[in-house]
Parts: structure tokens; sequence; C-alpha cells
């Protein structure tokens, strides 16, 4: 069988860092993976890619088209699945990825042939050994068919980690990037959060047990990787000693040398202090920290482990030992101008070398949803509104316009004000920070357009 698996375009309208930096699409290298050994499969990574999928399709002849997806992909998923179908009515389509895991009904269009709302493994090689053998696939786990009306049979499962091949998307691994490294490699090592902040979606993907993956696959993913710098997206890397020194001794042990990012929560940086130095000496050399507000009522609420004053104590730590820190935070829709004020003033002790500012965003399925539904702005099928870079909740203490505005300034200042910019060319290079001031820009102008017609 010949498929094609295929990620969308970086979105027109949606608020996403992808303006400034996409990675390696990992999910799409597991199923590669999973698939190779008994087909013929490509990846069409239309971050990337300037030609359209119609025209590859045209070319490539796939049984099979498979898309990947986030929360802001889903009309534009539909939208690809047709044009596949428009090419040829019997190519099978599939979408997948988190947002089919999330919300898989959010699929349901006659275009798409098959929903897979998570990956185990066997289903999916199941799932092509059988396909076009007139049998009903939806009795697989995980998969929905538009034959059998997306119906689910069977209990909800997860998506497993494996060995992604990372020589599938090997003519566009150069453009894959993390903020100031390019090339950048990503991978995961533990999953699941015990933390459950109320505001993310994290532990409702992966569950809320943190445990490490199995090693054998770590230790092989490490040694696949030929990019400098790798990004792992663990929740919280600095999650307990025995985590930090496990992976601390693999990469000992396979003398590996590169630039490590990892996020990292503000109670495992205090906890762990002298590992986070150890690790520094072997590659780390920045950090991801939910820093979130200047209010600890607002931590309260949010459930997280930390007060502001523990952030401060983080930053200084970090600030001692060497490391960057890319901070992110949240704007309450509650906020006055002056609580803004005090936001920029906090984030000015802080000093973080970046920092992303999101408006809160009570994700529909998550029970924060519930709790803003009569404020919200959007409904929960204008699916790119839902990116987490744009307002969704109507601010209570201002207009929506003056709120952008906020936003935007906060953005600026701490951007331009409070963070170094010769430190970060020094380290970065023109090429990366070019980049990266050329997609703010963008993400910039689709605020303004944004303020403008609030
Ligand atoms: C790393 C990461 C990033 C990185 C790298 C992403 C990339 N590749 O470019 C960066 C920082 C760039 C990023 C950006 C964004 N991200 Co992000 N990101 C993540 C994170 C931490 C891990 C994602 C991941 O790679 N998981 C591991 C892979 C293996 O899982 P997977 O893709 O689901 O794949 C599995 C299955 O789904 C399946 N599968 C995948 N595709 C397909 C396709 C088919 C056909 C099939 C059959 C199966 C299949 O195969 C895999 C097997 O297990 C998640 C949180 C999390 N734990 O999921 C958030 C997360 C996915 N991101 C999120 C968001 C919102 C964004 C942004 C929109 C944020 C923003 N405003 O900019 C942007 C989107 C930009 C874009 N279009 O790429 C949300 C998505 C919510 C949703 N409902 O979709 C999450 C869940 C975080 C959150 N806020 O809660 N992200």
């Amino acid at each position: 069988m010949r498929i094609l698996l295929a990620r969308p375009p970086r979105p027109k309208q949606a608020i996403t860092v992808s303006d400034f930096m996409f990675s390696e699409p990992i999910g799409l290298e597991m199923i590669f993976g999973l698939l190779k050994p008994d087909h013929d499969v490509e990846i069409f990574d239309m971050m990337v890619e300037k030609g359209s999928l119609r025209e590859k399709v045209v070319e490539y002849k796939p049984d099979a088209v498979g898309i990947t997806s986030l929360c802001i992909d889903v009309d534009v998923v539909i939208a690809l699945c047709r044009e596949v179908k428009a090419v040829k009515p019997d190519i099978v389509t599939l979408a997948g990825g988190t947002q089919a895991f999330l919300s898989p009904l959010s699929f349901a269009d006659e275009a798409v042939d098959y929903i897979f709302e998570f990956v185990d493994g066997e289903n999916i090689r199941t799932f092509f050994s059988e396909l076009g053998k007139g049998k009903e696939l939806s009795s697989l786990p995980g998969v929905r068919s538009s034959s059998d009306g997306y119906r689910s049979h069977g209990p909800k499962g997860r998506n497993g980690y494996f060995l992604p091949d990372r020589q599938s998307p090997k003519k566009y691994r150069s453009e894959y990037s993390y903020f100031g490294y390019r090339p950048a490699a990503i991978m995961e090592y533990g999953i699941g959060c015990e933390k459950a902040c109320d505001f993310c979606l994290r532990w409702r993907i992966e569950g809320y047990k943190e445990e490490l993956l199995d090693l054998e696959i770590t230790r092989k993913d490490l040694m696949s990787i030929e990019e400098d710098t790798i990004m792992l997206m663990d929740n919280d890397f600095f999650a307990s000693e025995l985590k930090i020194r496990t992976f601390l001794d693999l990469i000992r042990e396979l003398g590996l040398r590169k630039n490590f990012i990892v996020y990292a929560s503000v109670k495992g940086i205090l906890d762990f202090e002298p590992l986070v130095r150890e690790f520094k000496e072997m590659g780390l050399k920045a950090v991801l920290v939910g820093y979130e507000t200047f209010s600890d009522e607002e931590l309260d609420i949010y459930r997280k482990k930390s007060d502001t004053s523990d952030n401060l104590k983080a930053a200084k730590a970090l600030k001692d030992i060497g490391i960057d820190v890319w901070a992110s935070f949240m704007a309450h829709p509650d906020w006055s101008a002056d609580d803004f004020r005090k936001f920029r003033k906090y984030i000015g002790l802080l000093k973080p070398q970046t920092s992303s500012i999101n408006p809160l965003t009570p994700f529909p399925n998550l029970p924060m949803y519930g709790k803003y539904k009569d404020r919200l702005i959007h409904s929960a099928e204008e699916y790119d509104k839902w990116s987490f870079g744009q307002v969704t909740i109507r601010p209570k203490n201002m207009s929506l316009r003056r709120y952008y505005y906020e936003l935007m300034v906060t953005n600026l200042y701490v951007n331009l004000l409070v963070n170094s910019k010769t430190e970060m060319l020094r380290q970065f290079g023109i090429g990366n920070i070019t980049r990266i001031i050329a997609g703010s820009m963008r993400t910039f102008s689709r605020y303004v357009k944004l303020m403008a017609k609030a």
C-alpha cells in the first residue's frame, strides 16, 4: 500500500508561534516508523513545502492520505481531504493527531473516511493490512469511520510513544527549529503530569501519572538524532531526582554532547538545583518555565504548585547557574490596566531571556470551559480561534480592543526592553534572529488586525 502522511501548512489566520518556529512532525515520524516495514510511505510537510497537496497526490498516487492535526487545523484538514477526494475519490483519507484525540468528532465530514482517535501501534498496522479487503475497520480500537457514522467502539485509549523515524522527513530537517536553535530535534523521555494545572491540556493527553518511557526507546531515539540541539518536550523534566539522574547517566554513557532545552516547573528547579547545575555542565542551555502571573491568587486558582516568590527564587537560581529562561505567562481576562502595569513590573524582576504572554484560554473539554461559558467570544466550533494566542474570554475590566492593546504593549515591552538583544544575537546568530524578528512582526500585525476588528 502507498501511504502519504501530511502535516497542514502554517495557519493563515490563527495566532501561533509557527510564524517564527516549528519543529519536526514527530507524530508522523512515529507512524512512518510503524508502517515502513510493510508499506511505501512518505511524509509531505506543508509547513515547508511550496507545492500543493493536490499536486503531490497526482504525482505520488497514494492509496491513502493521513493528515495530522492540532486544534487550529480542523477546517484545513477537512479542506485537504476534499482536495484529495477531488483528485481521486477512492483514495482513503484519515485524520489523526492531537485534535483527533481530544475532539475526534470535529473531523466528522464526508471527505474524511477515518478518524484515528489514538494509535496504540497494533491498531494502525492492522488497519493498513486489512484496508481494501471489505472489512469494517471501525471495530479496531481508536478508529472511527464515516461509513459507521464515526461511532466509537470500545474504551478510549492513549497514544503510544514509538521510535520516530528521524530520517523520514530528511529533506525538511534543516528547517526544523526550536526558538533560536535551528536545526533542532524534539523528543519525549517521560510522559504524564501529576500537577494537572487547571488551564493545561497536557494531563488530559498524557494522563496524571508521571512515568519514564521505555529507556531502550529513549536510547535508540537519542542515538538516531543528528542535530546538535534537542528539545525535550516532557511536561516537567525536573519532575524527580530519579528522572533527572537516569537521563544524565544515559547521555554520559552515550557520550552525547548536545544543546538541550527542557520544560521545567519552578518546584523542580528549586527542589533539584544541584542537578540542574550538573545538567548545565552536560549541555542544558535553556528551560521553558511557566511563571504564568504576578498574582498569587491566580496561581492558586490555576492550581500551580508554586507562588510568585518561588518564581523569583527560581529565576535567581537559573541566572546564577547560567541557564536561559524562556518564560510563559497567562493574561487573566479580569486584569485591569493597573494589573497589566504590575505584571510588566514583575517580568522586569524575573528578567527571562524571552517571554510569551498568552491570554487565558479555557479550551473546550477543560473544566475551565464551563466556568467561562457565559463570557466566551467564540464558539467551540470556531476551531482556528482556539490557538491559545487569541483572546477567547471577554475581558471584565476593559474593552476587548484595549485588552489587545495591553497585550501588545506588554509583549513589546518585555521583548524589546527587558531582554538583551546583543546577548541573543551573539548566541543565535543573525540568521536565526532575523527569522524570529520577521515572525514576531507577522504575529504583531495579526494582533493589530484583531485589535482593529475588536
Ligand atoms: C512540542 C509541542 C509544540 C512544539 C513543536 C510542535 C511542532 N512539531 O512543530 C511547538 C512549540 C512548535 C508547538 C507549537 C504549537 N502548539 Co504545541 N505542543 C507541543 C507538545 C508539548 C507535544 C506535541 C507532540 O509532539 N507530541 C508527541 C507526538 C508524538 O504526539 P502526536 O502528535 O499527538 O502524535 C501521536 C498521535 O496523535 C498519532 N498521530 C499524529 N498524527 C497523526 C496522523 C495520522 C493520520 C494518524 C493515523 C495518527 C497520527 O501518532 C502519534 C503516536 O502516538 C504538546 C503537548 C502534548 N503533550 O501533546 C503541545 C500542544 C500539542 N500544542 C498545542 C498548541 C495549541 C500549539 C500552538 C497552536 C500554540 C501557539 N499558539 O502557537 C502551536 C501550533 C503551531 C503549529 N501549527 O505547529 C496544544 C494543542 C491543543 C489541541 N487541541 O490541538 C498542545 C496540546 C499544548 C496545549 N496548549 O495544551 N507545540
